[in-house]
């Protein structure tokens, strides 16, 4: 663009289920604006923005892409977001980059867990909330159905700017509800005769609802049932940037019909990054409200990164404030660190189009970071301000993760990082407790993809099995033991003698030693071997090889012999009377136990409840939030583990939770005897 103004651009998040045809859609205007020259096809494998060869091999979107056009002298930019809910990671992030976050529904799919899922994305979000109703041209679609069947789950309220001309097949153009004309592909008429009432009322509902959102509207329009453009269009514009009316649209990204028209929509309608007048910021600790300006300090957002095999990271940045251009360095409050921007593109898809600089309300791609990473904040190098962050879901699904082959473990720390880099809500951490690597996401598809990327990109082979539960070890009663280790066999012998007593602690206390030697009987400088003893057996376990916890040890006796007593031969006394011990004071395993907060429609409550009672897990209250239950219940781990999968499938995908840890607690009797059995046979 040559005249640069922000006012002449305009951010969009394509979201919404898996298939409803948001990268067509994105295809479709690209194609029609002429930025491509063919029309690429999901099933061909040729789109804009599935370009990655897993995306084309699935043929869905597996993360976030972003393209742009220019369309009568605006520039619009499209973020298009995987609907798979393993990777709503990627539209969760997205929605701070956009001023408009334009949820594709599919016109013959119903209400779909998809739709359903995107559209709580952005309950509450300060953005503009549109809904494209797509797929116009399949047979059963309804436009208005879905347009209710969105209005009564989520309490939306969506107002029609269009309304479709025909359907399924006949579905050749939409009337545009403001300036009461048919708009087709072939060109701009008069409303057919036929439809005249319902883009009447079509109309009174959009000024109705306009009004409504602001009080002097509102008494004109109860005085006069009729609100004049100069107000409408503006009072419109208003609500629609706040997120307080939601517009609808009507399309075909299939044949295309519908879709141009959305963008004079978006162009016409459809708040610009100047329209945002105040965004809260973060300065330390404390929440501010700034005005971004084209011309203030520079202050940007990364809401992607795509590892690409060959040029390396790309990092997609939206520039709220200032003009971020080559060679400038930033600071990223997030890292307290800094970093340089080196070449800078905008994208569409692959395509890469240099550039200079991003400028405030752009978007675009920088490669090459040292140290940035997805949701940092670009700020100036003396900058204090950092963006909120969005809040991303806790992990429902884990695995463990090792190379294939061992000789490829040292390998595959470098190429996994780079490819969870790509999804903010993959976790990975080493179990200090199961010394296992483990990984934690959304779902399934979601992890599996991960092994996938690391092999085509990076030729590494890793594979991935359900993770060992971190149990502890504890004991329920007190002993005394006692132990003498003595050995004599030529040259210098061994010789170390301990009495115990061992008793459980309080939950939680860890490991408590006590020393009550009087009078020598151990000298002084063989203590700490002994407490050493015990803190390394504790550590490998005693009945089933989980860590120990929550015992008291006190020596109170020994023996030691002058020559032939050493540090290594207490130590071994103490590991040994203290395994003895241990065994004769009620030993029990103990496990996580996680507390969930289970979000279903009310209707499958019988279901989960009943479910989670099966699974060892306590229900510890229940809520009502409009059409959903919220269930807060209790959980061991070892059940959580596959607790997803099953949810999902008993509530036809609409179930969630959320999870974090509680506390720890016993097995019982007879899960605690195979554990310990397994433990046996892998012993022997
Ligand atoms: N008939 C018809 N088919 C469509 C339309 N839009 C998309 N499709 C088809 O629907 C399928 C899914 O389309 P996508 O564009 O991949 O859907 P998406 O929303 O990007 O799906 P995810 O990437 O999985 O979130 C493809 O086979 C498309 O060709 C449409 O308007 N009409
Ligand atoms: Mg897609």
């Amino acid at each position: 663009m040559k005249d640069y103004d922000m006012k002449k651009i305009r951010n969009l998040l394509l979201l919404g289920a898996s298939g409803a045809g948001k990268t067509s859609l994105a295809e479709q205007i690209f194609f029609l604006n002429k930025a491509v020259n063919r029309l690429g096809k999901i099933d061909d494998g040729n789109t804009v923005m599935d370009f990655d060869p897993e995306e084309t091999a699935k043929k869905m979107s597996l993360g976030l892409s972003i393209g742009f056009i220019n369309h009568n002298d605006h520039k619009i930019n499209l973020l298009d977001a995987p609907g798979n809910p393993d990777f709503i990671g990627d539209a969760i992030v997205a929605v701070s980059a956009v001023e408009n976050a334009v949820v594709v529904a599919n016109a013959a799919g119903g209400f779909e867990v998809g739709l359903e899922l995107a559209l709580e994305q952005i309950e509450g979000k300060k953005v503009g909330k549109v809904i494209v109703v797509n797929r116009m041209d399949n047979e059963h679609a309804d436009y208005d159905k879905t347009l209710e069947a969105i209005h009564e789950n989520l309490g939306l309220n969506p107002v029609k700017l269009h309304i479709p001309i025909g359907k399924e097949g006949g579905f050749e153009g939409v009337v545009d509800i403001i300036s009461q004309k048919a708009i087709r592909p072939s060109g701009i008429s008069d409303v057919p005769a036929n439809m005249t009432d319902a883009v009447e009322d079509a109309r009174l509902h959009l000024m109705e609802a306009v009004a409504e959102t602001d009080e002097e509207l509102l008494n004109e329009f109860l005085e006069n049932m009729e609100l004049p453009m100069e107000k409408l269009i503006p009072g419109l514009k208003k609500a629609i940037a706040k997120g307080e009316l939601a517009p609808a649209f009507a399309c075909s990204a299939g044949t295309g019909v519908g879709v141009m028209a959305f963008i004079d929509g978006v162009i016409n309608y459809l708040p610009s990054p100047a329209d945002i007048d105040q965004m809260e910021v973060l300065e330390g600790d404390d929440k501010k409200m700034i005005k971004a300006s084209a011309d203030g300090d520079i202050l940007g957002y990364i809401f992607k990164l795509y590892a690409d095999p060959s040029m390396g990271d790309f990092a997609y940045v939206r520039m709220f404030s200032g003009s971020l251009k080559t060679g400038t360095e930033f600071y990223i409050p997030e890292k307290d660190a800094k970093d340089k921007a080196g070449n800078m593109y905008f994208m569409l898809g692959k395509t890469r189009i240099d550039t200079g600089e991003i400028r405030a309300g752009e978007i675009g791609a920088l490669v090459k970071l040292k140290n940035a990473k997805v949701m940092n904040t670009i700020s100036p190098v003396n900058g204090k301000l950092a963006l909120i962050q969005p809040e991303l879901p806790s992990p429902t699904y884990w695995q463990m993760i090792k190379a294939s082959n061992q000789s490829d473990e040292d390998k595959i720390g470098a190429a996994l990082q780079r490819v969870i880099a790509e999804d903010p809500t993959i976790r990975f951490e080493l179990n200090t407790e199961t010394h296992e690597n483990v990984i934690s996401g959304m779902g399934e598809q979601q992890l599996n993809l991960v092994l996938k990327k690391m092999k085509n990109r990076y030729k590494v082979e890793a594979m991935m099995k359900e993770p060992r539960i971190p149990y502890k070890e504890t004991i329920m009663g007190a002993a005394e033991s006692q132990y003498r280790h003595k050995k004599q066999s030529g040259g210098r012998g061994q010789y170390g003698e301990v009495y115990f007593r061992i008793k459980p602690t309080e939950r939680g206390e860890g490991f408590q030693f006590i020393n009550a030697i009087v009078g020598g009987v151990i000298p002084s400088n063989f203590i700490p071997a002994i407490e050493k003893g015990l803190v390394e057996t504790m550590e490998k376990g005693i009945i089933a090889g989980y860590q120990v916890v929550d015992v008291a040890v006190e020596v109170y006796y020994g023996s030691y012999h002058d020559v032939d007593s050493s540090e290594m031969a207490f130590k071994i006394a103490s590991s040994m009377a203290l395994k003895e011990g241990f065994k004769k004071c009620k030993p029990i395993l103990l496990e996580p136990i996680h507390e969930l907060t289970i979000i279903v429609p009310s209707e499958y409550m019988g279901d989960v409840m009943g479910d989670i009672s099966t699974r060892r897990g306590r229900i510890m209250g229940m809520e009502q939030r409009g059409k959903k239950q919220y269930l807060n219940a209790q959980m061991p781990v070892a059940e959580m583990y596959f607790y997803y999968p099953a949810l999902k499938s008993f509530t036809q995908g609409r179930g969630r939770f959320t999870q974090s840890f509680s506390h720890y607690e016993k097995v019982p009797e007879d899960i605690t005897q195979k554990v310990v059995a397994a433990w046996q046979d892998s012993e022997a």
